[in-house]
Order: C-alpha cells, then sequence, then structure tokens
C-alpha cells in the first residue's frame, strides 16, 4: 500500500495517452520532466525533499533553503557557512534603490519586484552562471523586498541587512514596519519563518516555476527567468490569490459583524455567496484533493500569535464551515482549505496591513524553489547538457477550438 508520508517516486513508463481533450486544457497531467526540489500529490500533500512541509514548517528557513538546493540537511558546519554566504551576498547596490525611487507609486507592488529582479541582474557580475546567480538572488531578495514595502509606502531609506541575524529576522529588521512594537515585531518574524518556509517550492508545474524554466530553457540568464516566472505568479488566479483572500476575509467580518463570528452565521453568509455564484477564496486547488497542509500549518501559527484577532477566527470558522458546504457541488474537486485562505489574517495581525504586497511576500520566497529548479534543468538535467528549448506543438485551426479536430500524431 501506497506510504502516505512519502511522495510517490519514478515515472510510469507509460506516462499518457494523448487525445484531444488534452489540447486547451492548460498541460493539466501532462507528463514534462523531473523536479528534483518538490512534489505535490493530491491525496498526500507538498513534500520538500521528500520531508512533509508540515512537519518541517517550523525549522530554520536557511536549513529548508539549504535542503532544497542540496537535497540533504546541512550538518551544523554546513549551516553556518550557508548562513554566512547568505549574509555576504545580502547587500545590494545602491543603483536598484535609485531605480525603484523612479517608479510611480500607484504601480502594484508585483511591478516594482520585476523591476527589481531585472534591474539587480543589470548590475550581476556573474557572466550567466546560474548556481552564481541562485545564490546572489536568494541572498538579495529578502533586501529588494524590504526596499519596495519601504520606498513605496514611504517608510524611509532602505536599511541595511544586517549579517548576524537569520535570513527572515533580517528582513523584518529590513522592513522596519513603523510603528511596530517590539512584541509585534517578534510575532512577525515568527509568522515570517513559517510562512518563507510554506511558500518557497511548490512542485514543477505550477504556472510561475513552469514559466521561469520555459524562459531559462532559451537560456535566458536567471534574473530574466526570474522576472517572467514573477510575471506569472502576479496572476489573480496565482500568486496574487493572497491579497484577493485577505479581501474576501475582511468582507466576511464586515457581512456577519465582528461581534456575531458563530458557524451558523458563517454559514448562512457563505451560502449566499455560492447563491450568488461568487467565489469562496481560500478553498479548492488545481492539484490537491485534501487540506492543503500550509493552510493548517499557518493556522496552528495563528494560534499562536493572534488567536483573538477576529480575522484570524473567520479563517478558523470558514475552515470548519465551508467544506461541507462547497461538498455539496459535486463539480468542484476540492472543498477544502488552500494556502491562501489563513496567510494574510496572519499578516494583518502582525501589522502587514496592505494587502497589495502580499503576492511579493509569496515571490520572495519562491523565487527560491523557482532558481533551485532552474540550476538543475540548466546545469544536471540529462547529465549536464541541461533540458532543451521548450516546443510543445499546436495544431493550425483558424476558428481555434470550433474546428478542433485535429489528431495527435507525428512531430510538430
Ligand atoms: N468557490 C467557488 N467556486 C469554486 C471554488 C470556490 N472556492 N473552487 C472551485 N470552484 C468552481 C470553479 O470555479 C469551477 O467552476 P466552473 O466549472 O463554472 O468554471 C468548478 O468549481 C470546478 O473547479 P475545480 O475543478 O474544483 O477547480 P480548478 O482546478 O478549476 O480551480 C482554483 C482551482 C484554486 C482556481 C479554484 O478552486 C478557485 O477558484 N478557488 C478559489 C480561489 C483561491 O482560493 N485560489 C487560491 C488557490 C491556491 C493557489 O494555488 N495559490 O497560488
Amino acid at each position: 500500500m501506497a506510504d502516505a508520508t512519502k511522495p510517490s517516486t519514478a515515472a510510469p513508463e507509460t506516462l499518457l495517452t494523448m487525445t484531444k481533450e488534452n489540447l486547451e486544457s492548460g498541460l493539466r497531467g501532462v507528463p514534462v520532466g523531473y523536479c528534483t526540489t518538490s512534489a505535490v500529490e493530491a491525496d498526500k500533500g507538498l513534500f520538500y525533499v521528500g520531508n512533509p512541509v508540515e512537519a518541517i514548517g517550523h525549522r530554520d528557513p536557511e536549513e529548508v533553503i539549504y535542503l532544497l538546493l542540496h537535497k540533504q540537511w546541512p550538518t551544523a558546519d554546513q549551516r553556518a557557512a550557508f548562513s554566512r554566504e547568505l549574509a555576504a551576498r545580502a547587500t545590494v547596490e545602491p543603483g536598484v534603490f535609485e531605480s525603484l525611487k523612479a517608479l510611480p507609486r500607484h504601480g502594484h507592488p508585483m511591478k516594482w519586484f520585476i523591476h527589481a529582479i531585472n534591474v539587480l541582474g543589470m548590475f550581476s557580475t556573474s557572466k550567466g552562471d546560474y548556481r552564481t546567480d541562485c545564490m546572489d538572488l536568494i541572498a538579495k531578495i529578502p533586501t529588494v523586498t524590504a526596499a519596495i514595502f519601504r520606498l513605496r509606502d514611504a517608510w524611509g531609506a532602505p536599511i541595511a541587512p544586517r549579517s548576524d541575524l537569520g535570513y527572515m529576522e533580517n528582513f523584518v529588521h529590513m522592513l522596519g514596519v513603523p510603528g511596530l512594537s517590539a512584541p509585534q515585531n517578534a510575532k512577525l518574524v515568527k509568522l515570517m519563518r513559517v510562512f518563507e518556509v510554506a511558500h518557497l517550492d511548490h512542485g514543477g508545474g505550477n504556472l510561475s516555476t513552469f514559466t521561469g524554466k520555459t524562459v531559462a530553457s532559451g537560456k535566458a540568464d536567471m534574473y530574466e527567468s526570474i522576472l517572467a516566472a514573477m510575471a506569472g505568479l502576479a496572476g489573480p488566479l496565482h500568486g496574487r490569490a493572497n491579497q484577493e483572500c485577505l479581501e474576501f476575509i475582511n468582507e466576511c467580518v464586515a457581512s456577519v459583524g465582528a461581534a456575531n463570528l458563530t458557524a451558523e452565521a458563517v454559514r448562512v453568509m457563505i451560502q449566499k455567496k455560492l447563491d450568488a455564484k461568487q467565489v469562496v477564496y481560500g478553498f479548492g486547488h488545481a492539484v490537491l484533493r485534501v487540506e492543503d497542509p500550509r493552510a493548517r500549518l499557518l493556522r496552528t501559527v495563528g494560534e499562536d500569535i493572534c488567536p483573538d484577532f477576529p480575522l484570524f477566527k473567520m479563517v478558523k470558522l470558514l475552515a470548519e464551515v465551508v467544506p461541507p458546504i462547497l461538498k455539496s457541488n459535486p463539480k468542484i474537486s476540492n472543498p477544502y482549505p488552500n494556502v491562501d485562505s489563513a496567510s494574510g489574517a496572519l499578516l494583518q495581525a502582525c501589522g502587514l496591513i496592505e494587502p497589495e504586497y502580499y503576492t511579493v511576500l509569496f515571490g520572495m520566497s519562491r523565487t527560491v524553489g523557482i532558481a533551485a529548479q532552474i540550476v538543475y534543468e540548466r546545469c544536471e538535467a540529462r547529465g549536464g547538457k541541461g533540458v532543451p528549448i521548450m516546443r510543445p506543438k499546436y495544431f493550425y485551426s483558424p476558428s481555434g477550438t470550433a474546428n478542433g479536430e485535429a489528431i495527435i500524431a507525428g512531430s510538430g
């Protein structure tokens, strides 16, 4: 019997019989290659190098990043050397901040993020070495992300990184959220450590990761590939769902009233939304058919840092009330909470009150997994030759789907 605590390995010999139903299906279920960092399994959840994410969610982010890059946990010495290397590379050229200052404040933070990665790439001296760029990006991305918050929201000049702090401790230091008390700052650190680990990687085929690897397959450099990946993450059906989800939870609390947070009131409110054909944000998944383990993980952090925060109470009520309601609709494949169901409410509780920034935090973390996967595809796959340039087949059909009766055969 399959072990529910471990991901399946080894691709079957016969992968898929292609039919025209596979066309215009967003490549759902179409096998493409191997992912060496993580696995998403419909009935088991997410694994990083074979470790269930829920079991390692509270470990040091540096250790988990090391795991994704090296496929093994670091020894104490390796861990210390890795932290020193991250700290040594964390400083960002002032020219990156100067270019950010010229951007329009109303531009979405993800557009700032994409711009910053592009400019970082222009300052790179690695001559396009994917491994060097991977480490540089992982080290510098928290510095750049913190600067985006500070410059776009006029919090003040970017704060320099400190080499004596951990990866996420340093990020929170560089954020310097105005008016945050020391206990609130400590809560933000607790949350960001788990948030970072939870978002690092999500298999090989999610939109942003696949896009990044596709762009890299033409031998675009790491920065060009990651900025393309981040443009994919910016979409509301992908990374930006965390922003939409917090707006939804805010709306739910406003609708039932913060003083009336009962299961019955929430049940009635959700049923009304579904009757009005509205989306219940934070529920459902394209691959998972069980509750997203990252949703549970983040709720445990919420119990620790903000158990009485009304938005968090709503997160818990929704997790209890929504699945049975969605289950009664047979077309919904997954009625359970996903990662975005809880993250926004927790960030809000810790003083990061602008939902527009949440996708940038997701992008900061996910850069790690995508960069690690690009290193594999460019430098290690096929005995070091790398995966060839991506070139899937399209059928010529002037009227598109209407005449899409093509039969898949041969190469094209
Ligand atoms: N609320 C309302 N309707 C839903 C729903 C939800 N939470 N989840 C699924 N459905 C609907 C779909 O819109 C679809 O309707 P149509 O047939 O009319 O198009 C139908 O049920 C079948 O969908 P599905 O097969 O269960 O799910 P998909 O693979 O098509 O979509 C989504 C997966 C995550 C996009 C979907 O469940 C959804 O829209 N959820 C709410 C938004 C959300 O929380 N997104 C974050 C996902 C986490 C993530 O990946 N972040 O990056």
